[in-house]
């Protein structure tokens, strides 16, 4: 499905991540893949885990450093000379931020979760427009609490918000060069990301309960419908949030 198309891929930390999901079921189907890597201690892992993969690429990219950034798409338009697809899955903010009451956010938090998890979207967009010569997809990953209060979220639900939004003006933007730009809200993960956020477990069983396919998401789910929005397969499909949450999202009372 995806013979002939080079995908740039960020946000693998280990073989959890979304990110990885997203590229096995890419490279799988056919693509050629460049992987990024934020900071040295993860240079090893996204190597070791990306060495079967024919015709890849591993660049270091942190999105708060401009010169690295503009090096990693040097880097793809040297090695690749275009670029098809972009899937962009990454996020942070300071830990004390996703507990206890939105309101007491501090301006660091709350400036630092926006640059990293939605305004990186725009930036990286941007630098990979020029690539994509034969138009392209743009993929990012949301949750849930973009849009209804999940508790503890907190910052992250509003950076989601934002990158939601940045999905559909980014959407309006590229449409004259043919390139998609669409957001998986996923259903909870059991990523490095997840791990140490407090009471995780019971959201699984809430989840896992009251879903109307009664049962938590898999990372490979969200692969796959990366995949297809990647693919020539969803080429009417641009400025959307795509649910993978087993249904979650739909259930009222
Ligand atoms: C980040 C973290 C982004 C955890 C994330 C995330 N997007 C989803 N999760 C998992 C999650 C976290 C909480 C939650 C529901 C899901 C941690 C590091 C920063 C970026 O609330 C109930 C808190």
């Amino acid at each position: 499905m995806l013979e002939n198309k080079v995908g740039m891929i960020f946000g693998v930390a280990n073989k959890r991540s979304i990110a990885w999901a997203c590229a096995q079921a890419t490279s799988e189907n056919g693509a050629k893949l460049a992987f990024t890597y934020q900071g040295e201690r993860l240079k090893e892992n996204v190597e070791k885990l990306t060495s079967e993969l024919p015709e890849s690429l591993v660049v270091p990219c942190d999105v708060t450093n401009q010169a690295e950034v503009d090096a990693a798409f040097e880097a793809v338009e040297k090695k690749y000379g275009r670029l098809d697809f972009l899937i962009h899955s990454i996020a942070f903010a300071p830990r004390e931020a996703l507990e206890g009451e939105f309101v007491t956010t501090t301006r660091e938090a709350f400036l630092t979760a926006l640059e990293i998890s939605a305004f990186s979207l725009t930036q990286l967009s941007l630098a990979a427009a020029p690539l994509m010569k034969d138009g392209g997809s743009i993929v990012t990953m949301s949750y849930y609490g973009a849009e209804k209060v999940v508790r503890n979220y907190n910052v992250m639900g509003v950076a989601k918000a934002a990158l939601e939004s940045s999905t559909r003006y980014l959407a309006e933007d590229l449409g004259k060069q043919n390139i998609r730009v669409n957001a998986i809200s996923a259903g909870p993960l059991n990523t490095l990301s997840a791990r140490g956020v407090k009471n995780m477990g019971a959201m699984f069983s809430h989840i896992g309960e009251r879903a109307p396919l009664r049962r938590n998401v898999e990372a490979r789910e969200v692969g796959n419908t990366a995949l297809f929005l990647v693919s020539d397969m969803s080429s009417g499909i641009t400025g959307e949030t795509i649910y993978v949450d087993c249904g979650f999202n739909i259930i009222g009372i």
